[in-house]
Order: structure tokens, then C-alpha cells, then sequence
């Protein structure tokens, strides 16, 4: 029988140079090591008819309901064309331009307010021709390029089922030799390196990076299991899994009582705690061992937000003395990655031997922020070369497709906006779900309410529904 999967597709599209590799300059002036030009379809009729027969499955897999059939111009057009002569559905056809006399038509053909349409596109970058299409609910796209189209267009309400995504199209070329390993990862961090996207300013001019793989192919539990992962992320993905709980509250409290007042009730419903201990107008060391005696007693481990930015030799002092002595109670410290290796060399020879770990911020929340792109890949790479130090990333985003770093994100609250300050938060489930990111990192959702345990509980809750449901939508 003829092999119609999408891996025998990723082949053919190789075979007919709908997928190329090599230089090439986009109209943007980016030079991409891979091209990808599915207008070549049209003289290759089996090809043409694969495509539309994945396309429509993975449309029936999700149970989309539609009346109608929109191809986005050109290349989907006919393939809109044939799914809908073989499934014998009405097609719609959007005009590029309004024609200049007659009807002055946007869309041909018939359809009622209120008529649902299914929208296909063949590839999708930033997700924009498909905003312009329609009010979109649900959309599907041969070739996702991973660059930020999902996230963009998440953002605005609206779930786009790719067929192809781009790293499953690199591991199966390279799976088959097609291409060999260095092709495969200067592609990926190509990827990783221009898959952002601006919001419009109403929502605060924020760059965000798009998830490179959405899919959660392993559970907390069995991430734990792996062979290479750091001692303090197996510990923190067990008790994830035992506590069923994904969620960090930010401690941003100045009193030394309130603090601990705070880790025993919220104690049972986090899987960690993070302190900003520069902010409390009572630090002890003796306050900082019964901080470590609630943290033993109900399971969660403490995260001291130090954000170290300076030289090593600097920041091993700063980590390991001082008034505060973070190494001596703190499981876990996050540095920039500004200042380059040195930083986390330094921190990690007072901390590594203590069995301390240490996170990278790959990523912020804030306005604005600088930490994007090649910063981010910098970041990615720095950890990669120190995995017995760095356990995972402060980020908005996943940022690596490795499992064994752990992902927390800052700028979490139940309801999206920001703060006047540059704070921008988005929900559980998008940090979660869409961005598959691990751990939601929460301040003030929690901080400010009127009863915190109750508050806690309702994060937990929404943090941990947000992973379970991205695992059985696979
Ligand atoms: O990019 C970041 C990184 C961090 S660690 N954005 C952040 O907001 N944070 C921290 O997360 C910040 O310092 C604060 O402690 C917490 C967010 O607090 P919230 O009140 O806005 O939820």
C-alpha cells in the first residue's frame, strides 16, 4: 500500500526541492539555511493529493467542525480544491486585492454570518496572512516554520494544527540521512534564534520567543528518570509529580516572619519557594535554617532570585558570603548570562559541591527586555556546556528541546496585563499549555489576595490542569 505519513511526506517534499538547504536570502535580507517553497507542489499531482489528504486528517483527528473551505493564496488554494471535490464541501476563495470593478468582493462564494470555515495555509512564520484572513477560530498549515506564527496567533484566541512542524521535518530528514548532523543544528538554532515575534503595542510591545516543540513528550516523573539530569532537578521533578504541583510562588515579602508564615501555609501547594532575600529588613541566618526546616517538612525546594550578573570571582563571594550566605540555604540561584561562562563557573564552585543548582535567564518578563534571541541562544548553549551546575532556565518560553533542563516563567497571573512597571503576565494554561514551559512563577496573583492559600491552591490547580491536559492532547 502506498505509504501516505507525514514522514514519507517530509521525504518526497525533500525529493521534489520543496525543502532546500544551504544559504539563502530572505526578502527581509535574513540569510536561512533552509528554504522551503511549497509552490512546487503543483507539478507533482500524487504529491499534491498526500498533501490534501493529510491536511484533511488532521483535521477529522481534531474533530473540527466546518462548513465551509478557505485555501489562503496560492499555494493552498488548490490544495483547498482538492480536499473539497473529495470531501464534497463548499469552498470559499479570498481575493489577494478586491477587484477594482464589479462586486468588489474579498471572498467568492456563499456563506451566512455565523457560517464556519476551515482556513488552510501552507506555511506559517509569524501567523499574520492568517489573521488577515477571517475571524479565525481554529486553522491548519502544511509546514509550520516554528518561528513564532503558533504563539502569535495562540495569543490572539486561535489554535493552529500544523502537519509538518519544522524540528519534526529536521529529524526525519536527518533520521534518513538526508542531511547530516551540523546541517540539522545550525537549522535548529536558526530556528531558535528568529523565532520571535512583536505583540502590537496595546499589549505592551513585548518580544516573545515562540515554543520550539509544544509537545510534551515525557512526564515530570519520567524527565526525573533520566540518566544525565542534575541531582536537584530529579529531586524537584519527583516532588512536582508527587505534589502535583507545578507551581513557584515569589515570595516578595520584607519581614522575616511573614516569610515564614507564608512558606508553612503555601508549604503544601508549591513545588518551590523564591525569596529576594535583599529585600527583607530582617534577614538572619537563623530565620534562613527555619526557612530550610519548613522547606524539609513540606517538600519544596527553595529558589533565592539573586539574579548574579557580575565576574566569577565576584559572584562566587557574593554567593557564598556576605551577610547572607545564600550557598549555605538556598537549593536554587539564577545568574545572567551576561557576563559569559565565568559566571556560572564562579557560582558553581561554591555551589556545585553543596549539591546546589542553578538556573540561566534565557529570558525575561519584563517590557522590553533585552534577553532575546542570539542572548537566548547564548544562554542555551552556556547551559548545555555546564549541565552539572545549570539545572534549567528562567524563561517566557520552552528554550531548549533537552528535558533534562527544567523551564520556570516569571509573569504569571490568572488574568493577562501587566503592571505599571514593565510586568507583563500571561495564564497558567499559556504558559503551560502553549509555551510548554514547566513551572509558573507567581507574585502578586498570590501576594495580593485576599486569602493566599486559597489563591495558591487555585494557581496549582490551574498550573497542573494546564500540563495534564498538554499531555493527553498528544
Ligand atoms: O523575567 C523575570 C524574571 C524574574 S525571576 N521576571 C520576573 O518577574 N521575575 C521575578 O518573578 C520578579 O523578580 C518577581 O519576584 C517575580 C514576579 O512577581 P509578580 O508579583 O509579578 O508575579
Amino acid at each position: 500500500m502506498e505509504d501516505v505519513s507525514v514522514e514519507s511526506l517530509i521525504l518526497k517534499l525533500h525529493d521534489v526541492d520543496a525543502v532546500k538547504f544551504g544559504e539563502y536570502t530572505l526578502k527581509s535580507g535574513l540569510v536561512t539555511p533552509i528554504y522551503i517553497d511549497l509552490r512546487v507542489l503543483v507539478s507533482h499531482p500524487g504529491l499534491m493529493n498526500q498533501v490534501s489528504r493529510l491536511i484533511y486528517r488532521r483535521v477529522k483527528e481534531e474533530g473540527l467542525q466546518f462548513g465551509l473551505v478557505c485555501g489562503v493564496p496560492y499555494t493552498a488554494l488548490p490544495l483547498a480544491t482538492i480536499i473539497c471535490s473529495t470531501q464534497q464541501l463548499p469552498m470559499l476563495i479570498r481575493r489577494k486585492e478586491a477587484k477594482d470593478y464589479g462586486t468588489k468582493k474579498m471572498v467568492e462564494g456563499s456563506f451566512r454570518e455565523g457560517d464556519t470555515c476551515l482556513i488552510i495555509e501552507d506555511t506559517v512564520t509569524s501567523g499574520s496572512s492568517i489573521l488577515e484572513t477571517a475571524d479565525v477560530t481554529d486553522a491548519v498549515v502544511l509546514m509550520d516554520r516554528e518561528q513564532g506564527g503558533t504563539e502569535m496567533l495562540a495569543s490572539r484566541g486561535i489554535r493552529l494544527l500544523p502537519v509538518i512542524s519544522m524540528f519534526k521535518l529536521l529529524d526525519v530528514l536527518q533520521g534518513a540521512e538526508r542531511i547530516d548532523g551540523t546541517t540539522a543544528q545550525s537549522v535548529r538554532r536558526f530556528i531558535q534564534d528568529n523565532n520571535t515575534f512583536r505583540t502590537k503595542k496595546e499589549n505592551g510591545g513585548a518580544t516573545k520567543r515562540a515554543c520550539p516543540d509544544l509537545k510534551r513528550e515525557q512526564s515530570y516523573a519520567e524527565r526525573a528518570q533520566l540518566p544525565n539530569v542534575h541531582p536537584l532537578a530529579r529531586k524537584l521533578l519527583t516532588l512536582m509529580e508527587e505534589k502535583r504541583s507545578n507551581l513557584c510562588v515569589s515570595a516578595d515579602v520584607t519581614s522575616g516572619e511573614e516569610l515564614l508564615q507564608l512558606a508553612e501555609s503555601l508549604g503544601p501547594k508549591i513545588c518551590v519557594l523564591k525569596t529576594h532575600v535583599d529585600i527583607l529588613k530582617d534577614f538572619t541566618l537563623d530565620l534562613s535554617q527555619k526557612l530550610q526546616a519548613v522547606a524539609d517538612q513540606h517538600h519544596f525546594l527553595i529558589f533565592e532570585d539573586r539574579k548574579f550578573a557580575d565576574i566569577g570571582n565576584t559572584v562566587k563571594h557574593q554567593y557564598e558570603g556576605g551577610a547572607y550566605q545564600i550557598s549555605s540555604w538556598s537549593h536554587i540561584v539564577n545568574a545572567h548570562a551576561v557576563p559569559g561562562p565565568g559566571v556560572v563557573r564562579g557560582l558553581s564552585a561554591a555551589g556545585q559541591p553543596l549539591g546546589r543548582g542553578c538556573l540561566l535567564i534565557a529570558q525575561m518578563s519584563s517590557s522590553g527586555s533585552l534577553a532575546t534571541g542570539g542572548y537566548t541562544t547564548a544562554a542555551v548553549q552556556m547551559a548545555e556546556e555546564h549541565p552539572d551546575f545549570v539545572m534549567g532556565f528562567i524563561c517566557c518560553s520552552k528554550v531548549t528541546q533537552n528535558p533534562q533542563f527544567i523551564h520556570m516563567t516569571p509573569g504569571v497571573q490568572l488574568e493577562t496585563g501587566g503592571d505599571a512597571l514593565g510586568q507583563q503576565y500571561a495564564t497558567p494554561e499559556e504558559v503551560i499549555g502553549r509555551r510548554g514551559s514547566d513551572i509558573i512563577i507567581v507574585g502578586r496573583g498570590i501576594l495580593e489576595a485576599s486569602d493566599r492559600l486559597k489563591a495558591a491552591e487555585s494557581y496549582r490547580r490551574a498550573g497542573w490542569d494546564a500540563y495534564t491536559k498538554a499531555r493527553s492532547s498528544q
